[in-house]
């Protein structure tokens, strides 16, 4: 039944697409305003006269990693595509899938244009034959949005007709993982390749892609435009940059925050409005499910790639669930796994019976501590990709923090 529900956004994109229904479309930067303010003169500029090494060198100094959640250097994905013989294609991850995580809505529904113009510089770098835009089925005014801003960027002539594609997602998660995001977008069913070779190789169509988060590309055109400063002139708790944190969950003000990359869950907390009535502060997921849950008392860790390796996690996409008080964290934790086993491909053994597994030994009253860690471990080392090489660490977490409610 899981997956009828899901298809349900499909049925709203195939009625807006029938011009039966218009989404409430949020009122958003246009064309027209994001030109008069200076944008496109750099895409152009660099059309005309400019070095892409430049540019990536830029993009180095900037610090500037991929938010999508794993957090690779992007800088250094120019040159690993380009040095592969063309044609190249962009491919943009617009399939926010993770639970919690809102944040590429955020951008695209304010400033889509920022995010259009770093995808097209992008493709100006690499030398890319065309774009291609996987989004999400569940944003549709996303969507709406995209598609009329294109359109005005083919009227203006910033790109010839058809150069951007825009593929619709069908609400499997697992499509937000890169290859099997090309996958889908050729296709076929959406489920991961092996690696190597890396999509910089063999990608898209079996060809050099370059694939990018929304957001990852929305920053790429802030640091064309205004120089690294944006990102490396900020510091705090001896981090540099900044993080779109979506927070949810028990805060008084949920929504997505800008703040400094190093923040602690005190600094993100305190930015959406304190914790919710009547709750007290327990537990919080760092950056999606696949990040798993931490107490409260890792309050003052800063929030941001790499810092939370020493705690048995990272911080992906940046989507914290705030818990309380009112929330039983093995309860959070159960919620997680099944969300896991539901989204599982089934491709490999050790991440379909896995989950399948987790969920049954989560349920018991009692948890067999040792035959779930047994089973985490299997599924680390063995899953082919991200889903069910981190789907156990919230099963390691609670175990770890919470072992009174275990
Ligand atoms: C060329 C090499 N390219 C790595 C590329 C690779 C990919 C990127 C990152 O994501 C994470 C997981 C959670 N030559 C390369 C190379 N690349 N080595 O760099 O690769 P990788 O393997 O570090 O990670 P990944 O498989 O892309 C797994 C996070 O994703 N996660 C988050 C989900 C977020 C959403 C959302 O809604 N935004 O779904 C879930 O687990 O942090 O670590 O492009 O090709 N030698
Ligand atoms: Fe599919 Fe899970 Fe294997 Fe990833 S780890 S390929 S989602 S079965």
């Amino acid at each position: 039944h899981n997956h009828i529900e899901r298809a349900t956004p499909g049925k709203v994109m195939a009625a807006i697409e029938a011009g039966e229904f218009e989404p409430h479309l949020p009122d958003r930067q246009s064309f027209l305003e994001y030109q008069a303010q200076g944008g496109y003169r750099t895409l152009r500029l660099l059309r005309a006269a400019g070095d892409w090494e430049d540019v990536q060198e830029q993009i180095v100094q900037a610090g500037l990693r991929g938010l999508g959640g794993a957090g690779f250097p992007a800088g250094r994905k120019w040159g690993f595509v380009r040095s592969n013989p063309g044609p190249r294609y962009v491919a943009v991850n617009g399939d926010e899938g993770e639970p919690g995580t809102f944040k590429d809505r955020h951008h695209l529904e304010r400033e889509p244009h920022m995010f259009l113009e770093g995808m097209l510089i992008s493709a100006w770098a690499i030398e890319a034959e065309r774009c291609y835009l996987y989004m999400r089925d569940e944003y549709p005014a996303v969507r709406e949005i995209l598609r009329q801003e294109i359109a005005a960027l083919e009227a203006a002539g910033l790109v010839k007709k058809g150069y951007i594609e825009m593929r619709r997602g069908a609400g499997a998660y697992i499509c937000g993982e890169e290859s099997a995001m090309i996958e889908s977008i050729e296709g076929k069913r959406g489920i991961p390749r092996h690696r190597p070779p890396y999509v910089a190789q063999v990608g898209l169509f079996g060809q050099p892609t370059l694939v990018n988060n929304v957001e990852t590309l929305y920053w790429v055109a802030r640091i064309a435009r205004f120089g690294p400063e944006v990102l490396n002139g900020v510091e705090h708790n001896g981090r540099t940059g900044l993080r779109s944190y979506s927070v949810s969950g028990r805060v008084a003000r949920p929504g997505v925050y800008l703040l400094p990359a190093g923040s602690t869950i005190t600094d993100i907390i305190t930015a959406a409005g304190g914790i919710a009535e009547g709750h007290v502060f327990k537990a919080f997921q760092p950056g999606g499910p696949s990040s798993g849950i931490l107490p409260a008392t890792l309050s003052d860790v800063p929030l941001d790639f790499d810092t939370l390796q020493a705690h048995g996690t990272f911080i992906g996409s940046a989507a914290v669930v705030v818990l309380s008080d009112e929330d039983s964290i093995r309860d959070a934790a159960l919620n997680m796994l099944r969300f896991f086993e539901d989204e599982s491909c089934g491709q490999c053994t050790p991440c379909r019976v896995g989950c399948e597994k987790a969920v049954k030994l989560m349920q018991a009253e009692k948890w067999d501590r040792a035959l779930l860690e047994e089973l985490s471990e299997v599924m680390v080392d063995a899953s082919i990709c991200g889903l069910g090489q981190a789907a156990p660490n919230p099963i390691r977490l609670v175990m770890k923090h919470f072992p009174e409610e275990v």
